[in-house]
């Protein structure tokens, strides 16, 4: 059996997504997302220039050692943009395998390891009042968890809140647009928030909080400490992950559960933080991490310390690596979690799929393969359109992580 084409298609209805058709010899072709948000044409380029070529007329069958070409017989190794066209590979290859297999991908893996996957869903409002409404309407909706941001007064454009529902997405502007932070002013209403919430809905919801990279360790452990009262599901990114050793210090002083990993590109950037058991979770994603074969390894990895997964799943991520994700987290023993934001309508449609969503959790399909395609004539009456990621600076003008 033989790859005879691969196809890069970029489509933006309403944000950009990056998808990888790889056709093989025996008609049956295999559909990966290959997004990266706000740098799509660098996956793109390193698609076409350097692996592209090289996988044409191999066997789509050898999906490990393809990876193992990809991954390994590159001299310059990792990053943001190898990994995730690796992933696209990847993703693409357990596609037509599990088509040629007439199964779906997660019996492949090793079959079901539960009936339906937990998601969580992102409410966000401006200030407390237009919060606790969000909230209010994904438990409407049937959901179990939920993610909650809120703006705080005095910071502009603080992370997380959205400009409608359902549908929030940061990368908006041709150029990076510049948003505030104010840690000081985070902590004083964050906490205060989730006391309101709790008072309003009790403890039967799942409660979790992104703290976006923003606060340092000790600010960090302070956050943890002070939500303890409201038993969050977890606390995300509460600071940056490049020194792991920081979280020693976060760990040491709170027990709200850690998850880290959204950024992660390798199991080399999860190993000490799962190794040294500094996190609960672990957010490393189909396409951000090299697809199924690397994430498996993680999951894996992770699971020898009673770290459970919570794989990224924010718009950014195409429904291609939604279903796939849910293939993974169907069959994944330590799972945790899924994000799960929704896409927009549009999106839906030019990627048809077999998941569905029922009281806060999704569901696979049972078609064959991941379930996940492209209608390509759809596609290309929605050219891409740059779109970037804001940064962040405080008051004084000094750069911050966003
Ligand atoms: C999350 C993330 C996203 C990112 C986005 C960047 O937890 O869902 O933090 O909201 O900001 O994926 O492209
Ligand atoms: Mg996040």
């Amino acid at each position: 059996m033989k790859i005879t084409s691969a196809k890069i298609i970029v489509t933006s209805p309403g944000r950009n997504f990056v998808t990888l058709k790889i056709q093989t010899d025996q008609g049956v072709y295999g559909i990966g997302d290959a997004t990266l948000n706000g740098r799509e044409l660098s996956v793109v380029s390193y698609l076409e220039d350097h692996v592209i070529p090289c996988i044409l007329g191999m066997d789509p069958q050898r999906i490990e050692d393809i990876w193992q070409y990809l991954y390994r017989g590159a001299y310059w190794r990792r990053g943001p943009v190898t990994m995730r066209a690796i992933a696209a590979v990847d993703v693409a290859l357990w596609d037509i395998k599990a088509k040629m297999a007439g199964m779906p991908l997660y019996q492949l893996l090793g079959g079901r390891s539960r009936d339906r996957v937990m998601v969580y869903g992102h409410a966000n409002g401006r200030e407390f009042a237009e919060t606790v409404d969000a909230v209010g309407r994904y438990v409407d909706l049937g959901y179990k968890a939920i993610r909650v941001q809120t703006g705080v007064p005095g910071i502009k454009d603080a992370y997380g809140v959205g400009r409608g529902d359902l549908y929030y997405e940061p990368a908006d502007a041709r150029l990076p647009s510049v948003t505030g932070w104010d840690t000081r002013k985070a902590l004083n209403y964050v906490p205060k928030m989730f006391e309101k919430l709790r008072e309003t809905f009790g403890f039967d919801y799942h409660l979790l909080h992104d703290g976006h990279h923003r606060y340092t360790p000790q600010e960090a452990a302070n956050l943890g400490k002070m939500l303890e009262p409201y038993q969050l599901f977890w606390l995300e990114d509460c600071t940056p992950a490049e020194n792991q050793e920081a979280f020693k210090l976060v760990r040491q002083h709170t027990t709200t559960p850690l998850a880290v990993g959204e950024i992660f590109n390798t199991i080399w950037d999860c190993k000490d933080l799962i190794q040294n058991q500094l996190i609960d979770y672990i957010r490393a994603t189909i396409v951000g991490a090299g697809g199924v074969t690397h994430l498996r390894r993680i999951a894996d990895f992770a699971s020898l310390y009673q770290v459970r997964t919570g794989c990224h799943g924010a718009t950014d991520l195409s429904p291609v690596t939604m279903g796939t994700a849910l293939h993974f987290d169907t069959w994944v023993p330590n799972f945790g979690i899924q994000e799960y934001m929704r896409h927009t309508p549009e999106t839906d449609e030019i990627f048809p799929h077999d998941y569905s969503f029922e009281e806060g959790h999704l569901m696979c399909g049972e078609t064959p393969g991941h379930g996940v395609d492209i209608d390509e004539k759809l596609a290309a009456k929605y050219p891409y359109s740059q779109a970037c990621l804001p940064v962040a600076r405080l008051e004084d003008g000094t750069m911050w992580n966003w």
